[in-house]
């Protein structure tokens, strides 16, 4: 945890001089409305720079990079320098330094960051997650109608509109709201702190969820794939206290 925690707030230190200063980052695209900038990039090479110093042999999995194999094989780093990019280059301080810790498969620990708010949550599994020290705990909201849940919705080039149609309408008229923040892993760590009741996404990466998957798990709360399998591999999430993630993936496994 120390390690992650340094090597976000250097990262972090650059998320901000960078955050306002739009043309000046070279701001590309990807793939359609997937953009990158230099304030990724950057981002991105110290936390590889300070985590591999600390932790030689580990693997690096980046958004921007890939994967860079160590030669410890069973510890990887699963790394998000910047989730809600396009939050960052809209000046929506609502992003976020993202790092998980997987050993062999199993994932061990979280770090969100979002050097804006400056709130640093850390989780490190079976000893609870935390932001700014405080011990996060899941709502406990039973019903839905008393629930407000989070989502991602697809955008240009990327999702499916249709399917995404019909969980809104199966959705909206049984919960209190819906919110759509622009960046995954804090909506994992919002579930974790029960600011949401419940968030559910499809076609993400790993590095969007694999710290905040720690995060819902430590703070007590139930996460999974949207049809039962590893939301690691598929992408496609739910989550919440045991009850609410039951009743989610009730009502979306059948849109599936
Ligand atoms: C983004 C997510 C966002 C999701 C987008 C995208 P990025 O990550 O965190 O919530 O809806 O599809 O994946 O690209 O900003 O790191």
């Amino acid at each position: 945890i120390n390690v992650m925690v340094k090597a976000a707030r250097r990262a972090g230190r650059s998320l901000k001089r960078d955050f306002g200063e739009v043309e000046n980052l070279q701001v590309s695209l990807k793939g359609p409305a997937n953009f990158v900038s230099l304030a990724d990039k950057r981002a991105e090479e110290m936390l590889y720079e300070d985590l591999t110093k600390a932790r030689p042999g580990y693997g690096f999995l980046g958004e921007e990079g890939g994967i860079r194999e160590g030669a410890d094989k069973s510890h990887t780093w699963i790394v998000d320098p910047l989730d809600g990019t396009t939050n960052f280059l809209h000046g929506i301080p609502h992003f976020a330094i993202s790092i998980g810790l997987q050993r062999d498969d199993t994932l061990i620990a979280g770090l969100i960051y979002n050097p804006a708010t400056e709130d640093l949550y850390i989780a490190e599994r079976g000893k609870g997650a935390f932001v700014n020290d405080h011990r996060l705990r899941v709502a406990g909201r039973r019903e839905l109608h008393d629930c407000v849940i989070a989502c991602g919705l697809p955008h240009l080039g990327r999702g499916d509109f249709a399917q995404n149609q019909r969980e809104m309408a199966a959705l909206q008229p049984k919960v209190a709201g819906l919110r759509r923040m622009g960046t995954a892993s804090l909506d994992l760590a919002f579930v974790a702190a029960g600011r949401f009741d419940g968030y559910w996404e499809r076609n993400l990466s790993p590095w969007d969820i694999a710290a905040g998957i720690v995060f819902v798990r430590e703070a007590g709360g139930t996460v999974g794939d949207i049809n039962g399998g590893d939301p690691l591999k598929t992408g496609d999430i739910v989550a919440g206290n045991e009850i609410i993630h039951g009743t989610l993936a009730k009502i979306l496994k059948p849109l599936s």
